[in-house]
């Protein structure tokens, strides 16, 4: 412990300070057979002993100002906590009893009252004091003790800190957090209240905006390697980039130097106040991984004369000044000669026992020229002046209380009976009262006064909302507070992102996988016909009723319509095929010229060939009705025809036997019937059509059931039943045809008209029979396609089987040509 009087006839008063100016104690071995000894510290703590040394400076400006406390002067008694709360705890005790003696023996100390206490550090430590001294309602100030549980003034009730608590600190990280866009995250918090409730905070804002932790992790207070190598694992397997990290910078240091050799890169860390701007971290062997990292720090106060005050320091100042020789040694790597403090080493403690020892005790021998600004390291920091701060205003809180209590004016004071304390022999509670009513304004112009809570905070001002970047690390530590100067540690220089499972692009929506947080999904793409045209969609929207997705399905696109059209090749050709089938039509005509057949056949092949323009094409309400209608006349033309025919061959069959001249009648008789035939039919067909077309017509018809990306123009057929009646009364002529054709087959004629027209209705028949599985069995454009061959088939299958053999005769055996009917005999005759 450091003690410091200045000689004086003034009034002396102590103020407590506790500072963690070492990391750690040396556990002894369990004491058994000895008496208990209090353990050794070691690791000399730089940042702490910067923090000490701003503390005695901060009082040394206090007494040397003559506008406030004249006829007292402020001393200090300085405890090492080691950063644990058993020495803390040890410290505490120590202060109470005023003896080395942890035995509370309230305030009988033998030297100069002790008014207050400045500490303990750390939020853990400074609950176990606070816990003690609040039984005396002994003032205690935090300057470093941002812990949110120490808000509780009911729990705490002598303590008041002079940092804001990482509520807020907490809180700004969320914000940060969702600022980037970042979801999945990783934790680290250090084993301690600091650590534990800090990073309970940033999950708690957290998990309101869905974002998702990767994982969670501590670091050990008492150093063992492989719980630090099990961290290391987690943050290198884990897919999270971002990680939030709220340690001290001592607790973090033994982190550190395990993630260096282990080349994790491409993280970018968040870290909290206390390890932020510390030297201890951001070391220049560090930056390949910890470059970049986003920190957040209190304010920075300026405090004139700290500087030099700093500077000024020299084991030759004071020869009894251990704790000085220490640090000389320990910043310099020398050994002080004939000095009685063991050159400090580093070890880590283990569990089990020691391990080796970090740095290797010292041969050279100090000079003593060592130049203190040459020294990179924590006690000489500039950017380390933000705890130092807190320290600083806490030692002027203390002292602007006594200075009130000092000037109260009897008569007029606070306590029972409008009395004053005094001065020289007040209590703890009455100092307290003073403390909880300060109201003061700094050198920097800030105004110190209790807030709600009961902290002593900066006033109206949140000190923790800029965020500054670590950037550079040759030209010292410097923290920039812009952010769009923020550098980012990885390729491509942008914040990098940080989640689960990459977005899901338009097109695919998020699934859930089981077991995992919602950060982790899968892309599951849309079904067919439904789109999502924004990432990360939770649904698949179905497109409009003519609309179908697109193959990405990001898009409804319009259905393409599909219909037989003209210009594609199917179309073609068989529109070629019917013009070609209309024109050997025509040349056959050509041929009967000299015959003295009728065109009629002929017509209705040219009719029904030429019902195929009206397939094809996209369907129109006319070419719809009209179709059916012309193809089922042709037909019935066509057909009526040849039973006509047929028919009259049987007749004439019969009358073979008759004389020449009634013959001659006979045969103009059957001509007459035959067209009677022929009308009848044509008018029966054309009824059927009419009311056909009257009643339930043929429409156009977009098919959009079938096939979900076209929509299918089609002719509705409108009625079956007509359609039917329709095509049954040629299957009726059809049927008579081949009956009577049949009956003739036998019948001697010079042409052998009967037997073709046989084979004709043959390929009819097998033609439009299996047209109709083919017809019901295809679809789209196709069933018309189907419909069009039949239509060619059969026509030109009659073509060929009754008009073709006849051409043969006309045009290569015109001796056999002859009107007349001559029976077999007489054909043969003729040969
Ligand atoms: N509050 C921490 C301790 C701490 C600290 C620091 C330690 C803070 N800032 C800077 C070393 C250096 C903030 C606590 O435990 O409450």
């Amino acid at each position: 412990d450091l003690h410091g009087y200045v000689e004086s006839e003034n009034h002396m008063m102590i103020i407590g300070g506790m500072f963690p100016i070492h990391f750690r104690t040396i556990p002894e071995k369990e004491p058994t057979t000895s008496e208990p000894v209090s353990p050794k510290s070691e690791g000399f703590n730089f940042r702490g002993f910067h923090w000490a040394r701003a503390m005695i400076h901060a009082i040394q400006e206090v007494n040397n100002r003559l506008d406030f406390l004249p006829n007292i002067t402020l001393g200090y008694h300085i405890y090492d906590t080691c950063f644990t709360t058993s020495k803390t705890v040890e410290g505490t005790l120590a202060y109470l009893t005023g003896q080395n003696e942890t035995m509370p023996n309230f305030r009988c100390s033998a030297g100069a009252p002790l008014v207050a206490i400045i500490g303990a550090g750390g939020s853990t430590l400074t609950i176990a004091s606070s816990r003690i001294v609040g039984l005396y309602y002994f003032p205690e100030l935090g300057y470093a003790s941002s812990c949110s549980v120490l808000s509780d003034k009911y729990q705490f009730s002598s303590l008041l800190c002079t940092i804001l608590n990482d509520n807020h600190q907490s809180l700004a990280m969320a914000e940060l957090v969702r600022h980037f866009g970042w979801v999945w995250i990783g934790t680290i918090a250090a084993d301690d209240d600091y650590g534990k409730y800090g990073i309970k905070y940033f999950k708690q804002h957290v998990e309101k905006s869905g974002i998702c932790i990767a994982f969670s992790d501590t670091i050990p207070k008492i150093f063992s390697r492989e719980k630090i190598l099990a961290v290391v694992e987690a943050i290198k397997e884990s897919t999270a980039n971002i990680i939030v990290m709220y340690s001290s910078d001592i607790d973090l240091s033994p982190l550190m130097e395990e993630i260096a050799p282990s080349n994790i890169t491409g993280k970018t860390w968040i870290a909290s106040e206390a390890w932020s701007t510390s030297a201890l971290i951001a070391k220049s062997e560090y930056f390949s991984f910890l470059g970049g990292t986003i920190g957040f720090g209190v304010w920075r106060g300026d405090m004139p004369g700290l500087k030099d005050f700093l500077l000024d320091v020299h084991p030759d100042n004071d020869a009894s000044d251990d704790l000085t020789i220490e640090f000389w040694q320990t910043a310099f790597n020398c050994t002080w000669s004939n000095s009685r403090v063991p050159y400090n080493t580093d070890f880590r403690i283990n569990v089990t026992g020691r391990e080796s020892g970090v740095h290797p005790v010292s041969d050279q021998l100090c000079t003593g020229k060592e130049k203190l600004e040459d020294i990179k390291n924590t006690y000489l920091d500039i950017s380390e002046f933000r705890i130092t701060h807190k320290v600083y205003k806490a030692v002027f809180t203390v002292a602007h209380a006594l200075n009130n209590l000092d000037t109260c004016a009897e008569g007029s004071g606070p306590f029972p009976k409008n009395s004053c304390a005094i001065i020289y022999d007040f209590e703890p509670w009455q100092l307290m009262y003073y403390l909880k009513n300060v109201k003061f304004t700094t050198f920097d112009n800030e105004l110190v006064k209790i807030d709600d809570n009961g902290d002593l905070n900066e006033t109206g001002e949140i000190s923790f909302v800029k965020i500054g970047i670590y950037n550079d690390t040759k030209a010292g530590h410097e923290m920039k507070i812009y952010n769009d100067s923020i550098f980012w540690n990885i390729p491509t220089l942008n914040p990098l992102c940080s989640v689960c499972t990459e977005n899901c692009q338009p097109g695919t929506r998020k699934g859930i996988r089981h077991g995992m947080p919602v950060c982790c999904f899968v892309c599951i793409p849309c079904a067919d016909g439904e789109i999502s045209n924004e990432t990360d969609a939770r649904e698949c929207f179905p497109c409009r009723d003519d609309y179908w997705s697109n193959t990405l399905k990001n898009e409804c696109v319009l259905k393409k319509v599909e219909f037989l059209a003209y210009d594609e090749a199917l179309g073609t050709s068989l529109v070629a095929l019917s013009l070609f089938g209309a024109c050997i039509v025509l040349s056959v005509t050509i041929v009967y010229r000299m015959h003295r057949d009728t065109a009629l056949m002929k017509l209705s092949l040219v009719i029904t060939l030429l019902t195929s323009f009206f397939f094809v094409g996209q369907p129109e309400e006319w070419s719809c009705q009209i179709r059916q209608v012309t193809l089922a006349m042709g037909f019935s033309l066509c057909l009526s025809y040849i039973l006509g025919k047929t028919i009259a061959l049987l007749l004439t069959y019969r009358g073979s036997k008759l004389k020449a001249a009634e013959k001659h009648d006979h045969i103009s008789m059957q001509a007459l019937h035959q067209k009677l035939l022929v009308l009848i039919s044509v008018i029966i067909e054309v009824c059927i059509c009419m009311a056909y077309l009257t009643c339930i017509p043929p429409y156009v018809y977009t098919n959009m059931e079938f096939q979900n990306v076209k929509i299918i123009l089609e002719c509705n057929e409108g009625s079956i039943e007509f359609l039917c009646t329709m095509f049954g009364f040629d299957v009726f002529l059809a049927v008579l045809c081949f009956i009577t054709a049949f009956k003739a087959r036998k019948l001697p004629d010079n042409f052998n008209e009967a037997k073709f027209i046989t084979f004709g209705m043959l390929v009819f028949f097998i033609v439009w029979i299996s047209f109709v599985p083919a017809y019901l069995s295809t679809r789209g454009k196709f069933k018309v396609v189907v419909e069009i061959f039949a239509i060619l088939a059969s026509s030109f299958g009659l073509l060929g089987c009754i008009f073709l053999p006849k051409c043969y005769i006309i045009l290569l055996k015109p001796e056999r040509n002859t009107e007349e009917i001559i029976s077999g005999k007489a054909t043969t005759n003729d040969k």
